[in-house]
């Protein structure tokens, strides 16, 4: 154990911090039309590492965050989701499911997948390789949601847009992509800028009341 880093801030400094960052995340919105235009690959690399600290189960930190440029690979990623999807649009979902979408818009065609000039696909390990065999992960779904929401609050924060995309089954993900036994996809985010004539479903949050309980 070592003594931890922590500075009190003043409440005056704390709660201006918390206003200006309800402020910022409350204009976050997952965004389906992406600009073409180039991102330094340095912010990727930036808001990776910040998805990468969160705390996971036993400091495992069970996840790849693989970042796919190659606009080839992102066509097969691309090719091979749009198949997936077509089979749950057009015989999978039950109308239930289709029914809750519907406000969003969304379809089998994912032109995000091509039109952002990153997919970032995040892995989780299912159990991590020793040189004898294998360790138990814990807990990792919980830490790759974690981590990605991590991942997700820094894009934006950056300045930058993304969006979780989850085909299913995302099997296809770990062949095209070549990852190792122990690593499942868990979620694919597109990341870039939005395009200039984004838009995004006519939606709001549930108010605080109707999501805290206060014991
Ligand atoms: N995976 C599909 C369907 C889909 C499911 C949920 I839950 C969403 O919030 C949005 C879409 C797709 O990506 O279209």
């Amino acid at each position: 154990m070592r003594p931890l880093d922590f500075v009190r801030m003043s409440p005056a400094a704390m709660a201006a911090t918390a206003e200006e960052l309800a402020r910022q995340m409350r204009a976050r919105r997952s965004v389906r039309h992406f600009s073409g235009d180039p991102v330094p690959a340095a912010l990727i690399r930036r808001a990776i590492e910040i998805g990468s600290s969160a705390p996971s189960g036993a400091h495992r930190q069970p996840w790849t965050f693989v970042v796919v440029e190659d606009l080839n690979v992102r066509r097969r990623i691309r090719a091979a989701a749009e198949e997936e999807e077509r089979a749950f649009y057009d015989e999978r979902a039950p109308e239930e499911w289709l029914e809750a979408l519907a406000p969003l818009g969304t379809d089998a065609v994912k032109h995000h997948l091509t039109d952002a000039p990153y997919l970032v696909v995040l892995f989780r390990h299912r159990y991590t390789p020793t040189p004898t065999g294998r360790s138990k992960n814990y807990y990792s779904t919980e830490s790759c949601g974690i981590a990605a929401g991590f991942f997700i609050a820094a894009l934006h924060q950056i300045g930058l847009a993304t969006l979780p995309h989850t085909p299913s089954p995302m099997g296809f993900l770990a062949e095209i992509l070549g990852r190792p036994e122990h690593e499942q996809a868990y979620l694919v985010l597109p990341v870039g800028y939005p395009a200039a004539d984004a838009e995004v479903p006519d939606i709001t949050r549930k108010p605080l009341d109707e999501v805290m309980v206060w014991v």
